[in-house]
């Protein structure tokens, strides 16, 4: 397994690489270069806004429907759950402790970019819920293998939690599933919970709260980049921009330029990269998609998941769809 220091300079790579999206035309940067340190505190304050239903909705159906999705999921005494993008863990604890409850032993393996958030979850976890063995994983689940420990026969849970799957175009979504996929086996469970599709009047307040955490969450990632490469970018010259896309069914955040300005970074060799900004341009920061239940289940049934079962809160707000891992070979489309 790749140490921690080199984990953390194939994250710096990344960044460099992010930056790249500044330099083409509209310009755009990778949604997970929120997630610095600073980010996922910033996230973490968003998920308790009163405009920001998504955590607290899904909170709740797992709390709700804990016991059914370990019923369904748990066919012997140990427990064995993977978490992507598992953030601080927060919401995974319900379920975690509810397992505990159950089971002789329960291994879980957060998977996250951001080491501040994987170093919470580890302290939250063991330290609220004892019986259970906390085994991080630093990586980037998009472009880096993951390192699943297995237990025997045990089947894995994997939890993909938050609509993080709203963040990627549907291609990129077809792609990752099918990656999950492969590193899944047949009778394995993944467990995703995604933002259903709604009213703007609901979807755009939570994307631009009136206390501006969420505008200090997308300034942050330019924040980010004057920290680590060097920029020298005039934030607050920077407005956050909620827009809904009705054709493509996502929430857009921007950074919209308000004033011509110059920014320089520093490039991997040490030379200097010079970008222009102009007034009214905007930096595409994230994509957040929105869902229908067929519309997600069919996108699992393509990538070889089957044997449904769907959670949904009484205003339709939210959904949690449990999905077990065919056999590829005996799949009949
Ligand atoms: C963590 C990607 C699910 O899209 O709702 C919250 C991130 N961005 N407010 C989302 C986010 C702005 C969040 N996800």
């Amino acid at each position: 397994m790749a140490s921690v220091s080199e984990m953390i300079s194939t994250v710096e790579a990344a960044i460099w690489d992010a930056a790249q999206g500044l330099m083409r035309t509209p310009k755009t940067l990778p949604a997970w270069l929120l997630y610095d340190a600073q980010g996922t505190l910033l996230f973490e304050q968003i998920t308790e806004l009163r405009e920001y239903y998504p955590t607290r909705t899904e909170r709740a159906l797992l709390s709700e429907h804990a016991d059914s999705i370990l019923e369904l999921t748990c066919k012997s005494g140990s427990l064995n759950i993977v978490e992507l993008g598992a953030g601080t863990a927060t919401k995974t604890g319900i379920l975690l402790s509810r397992a505990s409850r159950r089971m002789d032993a329960v291994l879980y393996q957060p998977v996250d970019v951001s080491l501040t958030a994987l170093a919470i979850a580890k302290q939250n976890v063991e330290d609220a819920i004892p019986g259970v063995e906390v085994v991080p994983q630093l990586a980037n689940y998009v472009t880096q293998p993951l390192e699943i420990r297995r237990v025997e026969n045990e089947r894995v849970l994997m939890l993909y939690l938050g609509s993080s799957i709203g963040n990627f175009l549907p291609w990129e979504r077809k792609a990752l599933l099918d990656n999950i996929r492969r590193q899944l086996r047949p009778g394995d469970f993944l467990l995703i919970g995604v933002d259903l599709l709604k009213d703007k009047r609901v979807l755009l307040p939570a994307y631009d709260d009136a206390d501006g955490v969420t505008a200090a969450f997308n300034q942050n990632v330019l924040a980010r980049l004057n920290r680590e490469l060097n920029a020298d970018f005039d934030i607050d010259g920077f407005a956050h921009l909620a827009r809904w896309n009705v054709g493509e069914r996502r929430i857009e955040m921007h950074l919209q330029c308000m004033r011509r300005q110059e920014v320089r970074l520093l490039g991997p060799d040490g030379e200097t990269v010079l970008l222009t900004f102009d007034p009214g341009e905007t930096i595409h920061t994230e994509n957040s998609y929105k869902f229908t239940t067929t519309g997600i289940i069919s996108e699992l049934s393509e990538a070889g998941f089957e044997g449904t079962k769907v959670w949904i809160d009484d205003k339709s707000l939210y959904s949690l769809t449990l999905v077990e891992a065919v056999d590829q070979h005996k799949r009949v489309d």
